[in-house]
């Protein structure tokens, strides 16, 4: 289908016939994903050529995680700013690189506008190696007059959209707007992302794991009893350190992605608001299993702070039921 000039579906036009399913909709959405579209482009164009622009290495500063901010880092997140303040529809936005969420509009005109969370460059550690890095989003709806802690603090459950821009061999957008999971690869020569695959669902089967086996011996019990079941089992580990990448391999292909409690991280490392949660909703529409321990669901979790950490346990819902069976309740 994509070989066939006259069957190119772009994301644009797919976001456009998705909105036209609700007659009802003002387009507030379909102009916020435009604009997280367009981000994409800019900072797929901006990470390739990093080391020819000498845009590579530290920025020079620390993020609110603590985490030395890599250059790429903050420009990816002025461009997810500046392209998302443009936009109408957005209230406010809440980025891994700001301490605080940025309020751009509330005005009480009635008008339907969004909460709009991101990870600008997730894994930008791997930059200076040409690894696989990632963009993730996450959408929430805002009534105005809600007080923006409020609208900024909801369940997973309540997202209306969610996604992740890949770089990688190529660069792919990943989407759901809660009807299934749908996948675009960025044609440079057309600039525009191509709809490549629809309704993408996890397949079952796959004996793989990915998770840092550096911090094993501070992960509880359980998960050092899933490790060595799943070793004595044959599985085999990939691990790229971008949750990105890893989570894509999983959408893809099945396995299972953890990152449980350690040492250093007691409650995970992962953020919760703009990194668990819209990975949990895509692994959820997928078919799969998105939790935070053996009995708690990621997307159900009640956020009390915009940059709070969670562990996770990701992926095919065969999987994730495996590590599960090797958790104590305690
Ligand atoms: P570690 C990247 O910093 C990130 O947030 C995720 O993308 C990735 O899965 C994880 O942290 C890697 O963490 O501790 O294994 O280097």
């Amino acid at each position: 289908m994509v070989n066939d000039p006259t069957r190119i579906i772009t994301l644009q036009s797919h976001i456009l016939a998705e909105q036209a399913q609700f007659p009802e909709s003002t387009g507030t959405l379909s102009w916020i994903l435009s604009a997280l579209s367009i981000s994409a482009k800019i900072i797929a164009d901006k990470v390739r050529r990093a080391r020819l622009e000498n845009v590579l290495g530290p920025a020079g500063a620390e993020n609110v995680q603590g985490e030395a901010q890599q250059k790429l880092d903050v420009l990816a997140n002025e461009v997810l700013l500046a392209s998302l303040g443009r936009r109408e529809g957005v209230a406010m936005v809440a980025s891994e690189e700001n301490e605080e969420p940025v309020i751009l509009r509330d005005e009480a005109d009635g008008a339907r506008r969004y909460a709009v969370l991101f990870d600008p460059l997730d894994g930008s550690s791997n930059l200076d190696v040409c690894g696989a890095v990632g963009t993730i989003f996450s959408i929430l709806p805002h009534e105005a007059g809600v007080p923006a802690r409020a609208s900024l603090l909801q369940r997973g459950a309540a997202q209306v959209a969610a996604g992740y821009v890949l770089y990688g061999s190529s660069t792919v957008f990943v989407l759901t707007l809660g009807r299934g999971v749908d996948l675009f690869v960025l044609d440079p020569s057309v600039g525009a992302f191509i709809l490549v695959e629809r309704g993408l669902r996890i397949p079952a089967g796959n004996r793989s794991y990915s998770v840092n086996e550096g911090n094993r011996l501070s992960f509880p019990e359980g998960y050092r009893r899933y490790l060595d079941w799943a070793q004595r089992e044959g599985y085999s580990s990939r691990y790229t350190g971008a949750m990105v990448a890893d989570v894509h391999r999983i959408l893809l292909k099945g396995g299972v992605f953890l990152y449980p409690p350690t040492a250093k991280a007691h409650h995970g490392k992962l953020r919760l608001m703009y990194e668990a949660n819209p990975i949990a909703f895509l692994i959820e529409q997928a078919g799969g299993r998105a939790l935070a321990g053996p009995t708690e669901r990621l997307l159900e979790i009640a956020p009390t702070g915009i940059h709070q950490r969670t562990p996770v346990i990701v992926g095919a819902a065969d999987q994730v039921d495996a590590v599960v069976a090797h958790l104590d309740e305690s």
